[in-house]
């Protein structure tokens, strides 16, 4: 049972982001103090920062008791620092994520988190009409971008049109459900977790939201994005009745995967179910 205003925790996965996660840190905390009457918890997930992120989040949290940061020593990539950040499911009745550079303000990303009293799980989108999106992507990435989710459509079919939208929030027992069958890092992670929920029931709304666009991305398109493409195939692979079929080829996927310095999660309990 949710109750009538829900415990809310908010992952912000953050790599080298000195210099952009102070402001976001305290607008959030700021925001929430003033106008959500439920529990609110940040929790910064980190990974193998050469910069001074986590002194910066540490000096933040020591002002809000509501910010704690989480550090991992391995190269998990986003999704990675994501699938241990959901861990904290069980403590919390929704939990979402946002990019720690202030795509998404707080106000939208309370908006979102409001639909989850019809629904599983609620995405931002930045392609529905009633979407605002500041500081447009260049025309080439939006191609890309555009070329992407085609393709994702395709293999899916889940008629989401906007699987990466960095705001997503969900209902604690979904993210329970569904947390063991997440095993990709890279950005790919988003589909993994959509079509986990989709292919256990849970509902998916997916809402116009408020983007601004910032510079300095801190995602890394491994040698040419050909490990996100190679990362989204796996996905549909793995889901296909062909999969226990190509066990045999499993250490030439691990060597591919090297090859192009593709994040890997941590091991846990969903590595022994591949
Ligand atoms: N923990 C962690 N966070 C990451 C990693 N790579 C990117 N991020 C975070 O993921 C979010 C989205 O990255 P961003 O650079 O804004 O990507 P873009 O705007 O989509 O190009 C930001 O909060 C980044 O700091 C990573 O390897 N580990
Ligand atoms: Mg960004």
């Amino acid at each position: 049972m949710i109750r009538p205003v829900p415990d809310l925790l908010l992952l912000l996965p953050a790599y080298n982001e000195e210099l952009r996660i102070e402001p976001v840190l305290r607008d959030y905390a700021r925001y929430f103090r003033a106008e959500y009457a439920g529990k609110f918890q940040m929790v910064v997930v980190l990974n193998g920062c050469v910069d001074r992120t986590l002194e910066v989040v540490q000096s933040v949290a020591a002002e809000y008791p509501e910010i704690r940061v989480l550090d991992f020593a391995e190269p998990i990539g986003k999704g990675g620092a994501l699938i241990e950040g959901l861990k904290l499911a069980p403590t919390t009745d929704l939990i979402g994520y946002v990019d720690a550079d202030g795509a998404t303000k707080p106000k939208a990303f309370h908006e979102l988190s409001l639909h989850c009293e019809r629904y599983d799980c609620v995405i931002g989108s930045r392609w529905l009409p009633g979407s605002i999106l500041h500081q447009s992507q260049s025309t080439q990435r939006r191609i890309v971008s555009r070329g992407f989710h085609a393709f994702v459509q395709f293999l899916f079919q889940m008629g989401i049109k906007d699987t990466q939208c960095g705001a997503k929030v969900m209902r604690r027992v979904a993210v329970e459900t569904i947390h063991s069958s997440l095993r990709i890092a890279d950005v790919a992670f988003d589909i993994n977790l959509l079509y986990s929920l989709k292919r256990n029931g849970f509902s998916i709304l997916e809402h116009p939201t408020e983007w601004t666009d910032q510079l300095g991305s801190k995602i890394k398109f491994n040698k040419g994005s050909i490990g996100i493409v190679l990362s989204v195939i796996r996905l549909r692979l793995f889901y296909s009745p062909f999969y226990r079929w190509l066990r045999l080829f499993r250490p030439l996927e691990a060597w591919i995967y090297r090859k192009l310095s593709a994040p890997q999660p941590r091991p846990g309990p969903s590595e022994s179910e591949k």
